[in-house]
């Protein structure tokens, strides 16, 4: 049994299907553990289809799906649209979620209401245990509910939005007794946190970034549609993180 990473797929559902079938994840044989990290749709083009395929996933019980920003704006679009005020603009103009929301318009009611369901189901942290080490995975923050002592707030908002610097040790406010080995995280491509360590851009394609406190795992797939993003297009890849072995895949 294995335990596989995988975050911000937005939209790019050829290379999600391609990055399964190099890690050899089959949910139907119940072998491995699959967690997703959010940010399923915007940017790609097959962003309504992605969800649809992680949807289907989600059935499973080896598959764990948490909320990125990207859904959380995805959702408030959707009960704004419900309340006859207009979608989350921010989200459609800037975050690249028109396509995403025209796409959505066109399903009927039942596979529209299924998605918000499924939305709202999403969590926002969860605690992995691999190798006698403890994790928490999280879209961009760690977030405890109301578990373990906290030195201060931790919100569900920061837990999708929050900018994790490189050398940030996120648990610092925690004073739980679970000890955390790292938090694992997508929402910053990982050629932020490379620049930010040995001030080099000139990197090549993206890798998973194993930090102080934080592994990271987003490695700006949202740009593989994008060509005209410079480097953040010819970097741009898909990753998986098998967490036994800290060994790496990659779909660009
Ligand atoms: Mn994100």
């Amino acid at each position: 049994m294995s335990t596989y990473i995988i975050s911000d797929i937005h939209g790019a559902l050829e290379q999600f299907i391609l990055l399964l079938s190099e890690i050899g994840f089959d949910p139907a044989d119940g072998r491995d553990e699959l967690y997703l990290l959010g940010d399923y749709a915007d940017w790609g083009t097959h962003s309504i289809e992605t969800i649809g395929y992680v949807m289907d996933m989600d059935k499973y019980p080896t598959v764990h799906c948490l909320m990125g920003n990207h859904d959380l704006m995805f959702l408030q679009a959707i009960r704004e649209s419900k309340e006859m005020l207009f979608p989350n603009m921010t989200w459609y103009q800037t975050n690249k979620g028109f396509k995403t929301w025209d796409d959505y318009e066109k399903l009927s009611e039942k596979n529209k209401e299924a998605i918000y369901d499924w939305l709202l189901s999403l969590k926002f942290s969860v605690d992995i245990e691999v190798g006698g080490h403890l994790y928490m995975a999280a879209h961009a923050y760690p977030y405890f509910g109301n578990r373990g002592k906290l030195g201060r707030v931790y919100t569900k908002n920061e837990a999708v939005w929050h900018r994790m610097r490189f050398d940030e040790d996120p648990f610092v406010n925690y004073h739980g007794k679970r000890k955390y080995t790292a938090l694992i995280i997508g929402h910053t491509p990982t050629s932020y946190y490379r620049y930010f360590e040995d001030r080099s851009n000139a990197q090549g394609p993206n890798t998973v970034y194993f930090g102080k406190h934080i592994i990271a795992i987003d490695c700006g797939a949202k740009a593989l549609e994008y060509p005209d993003f410079g480097e953040e297009s010819s970097n741009a890849r898909l990753a998986a993180l098998r967490l036994d072995d800290e060994k790496c895949f990659y779909i660009k």
